[in-house]
């Protein structure tokens, strides 16, 4: 961790009053829970924050503590803007313009992709979630992490993990998770939460788009997608196509997964996961997405079939070639 960088951001919050902690668009737990606990922290500096996420706020982080003050409380327009989990502004949403014009705007994150922007920027791109970041930020600090705070850390690593069972899972993550726990972060109803919460209809269109799942090149290239159709068919709200990925990676075969998501006649969505050589964040830098080694994603104004064609040509081409 860049300590100079860390001091910098300890003398603006000495220096300042008011602060907005913005969560990325389509926010997750590892984005939100990082920017609750801290504001919990700046909050026991005497310090005034508020939680934004850009809109739509998803609703199935409602669970994460503090979420029912997320973006009900106006900030003044100086308050110093403190992002999280997101390598690019364009990751903001409708929150972005707020973020740029801030006076002073910090950063925390751990993607690979990230841009290097932000005024005061940590990022490590090794940590397995924004949470290990906040998490070590604080106790560095000697901050005070109470159960709520702990709980929201805890999440956003245990999420970021997959549950613990991704590649970025080490002994340093699993330590993490344990001290949590013994800082009163509540790990059974954040593992409940966060996979054995879903609505019906999650699981009819779950059912859906990983039947119509297509398999290339021995099965190590699978893809699907949710199209309007499927959402209708199945009475589901985009957000609910959270959790198709992980069907999809599940394969054996698996090197590639790929979801994607028609948002409209015009703009589509792409979830990428991957194992063995191919680098996930890699298949969608052409159209302006981002991530980590395994896990990546883009939202590109092309339709459904054109965003398809783009990646799955890409995506073949390195299969082949990694296998020649
Ligand atoms: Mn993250």
């Amino acid at each position: 961790m860049e300590i100079e960088v860390l001091q910098k951001i300890a003398e603006v919050i000495r220096g300042n009053q008011d602060f907005i902690c913005v969560a990325h668009k389509d926010a997750d737990a590892d984005s939100l829970g990082s920017a609750l606990a801290f504001a919990d922290h700046l909050r026991q500096m005497g310090r005034r924050a508020y939680v934004w996420a850009p809109d739509p706020l998803p609703l199935n982080l409602a669970y994460l503590p503090g979420y029912s003050l997320v973006n009900k409380e106006r900030a003044p327009d100086d308050a110093v803007a403190i992002a999280f989990d997101a390598g690019s502004p364009g990751r903001f949403g409708n929150l972005r313009p707020r973020i740029e014009s801030a006076p002073v705007t910090i950063l925390f994150d751990h993607h690979a992709s990230n841009d290097g922007f932000g005024d005061l920027a940590i990022v490590d791109r090794e940590a397995a979630a924004t949470g290990v970041i906040i998490y070590d930020v604080l106790r560095l600090w000697g901050a005070r992490i109470g159960p709520e705070a702990a709980t929201n850390l805890y999440a956003a690593i245990f999420t970021d993990t997959g549950g613990f069972r991704h590649d970025n899972t080490t002994a340093h993550v699993l330590h993490l998770g344990a001290e949590l726990a013994d800082l009163g972060a509540d790990v059974a109803f954040v593992a409940l939460k966060s996979y054995k919460s879903r609505p019906q209809t999650t699981l009819r269109l779950q059912a859906a788009s990983c039947a119509a799942a297509r398999y290339e090149l021995d099965g190590r290239l699978t893809w699907s997608e949710v199209t309007t159709e499927m959402l209708a068919a199945a009475g589901a709200e985009m957000e609910e196509t959270e959790g198709i990925i992980d069907v999809l990676q599940s394969l054996d075969t698996m090197e590639c997964a790929l979801l994607f998501k028609q948002e409209g006649e015009n703009l589509t969505k792409v979830s990428v996961r991957t194992r063995g050589d191919v680098a996930a964040h890699s298949l969608v830098a052409e159209v302006g997405g981002g991530g980590h080694l395994r896990a990546a994603g883009a939202e590109v104004e092309m339709s459904l079939k054109e965003l398809e064609q783009v990646i799955l040509s890409k995506a073949r081409a390195i299969l082949g070639e990694s296998r020649a």
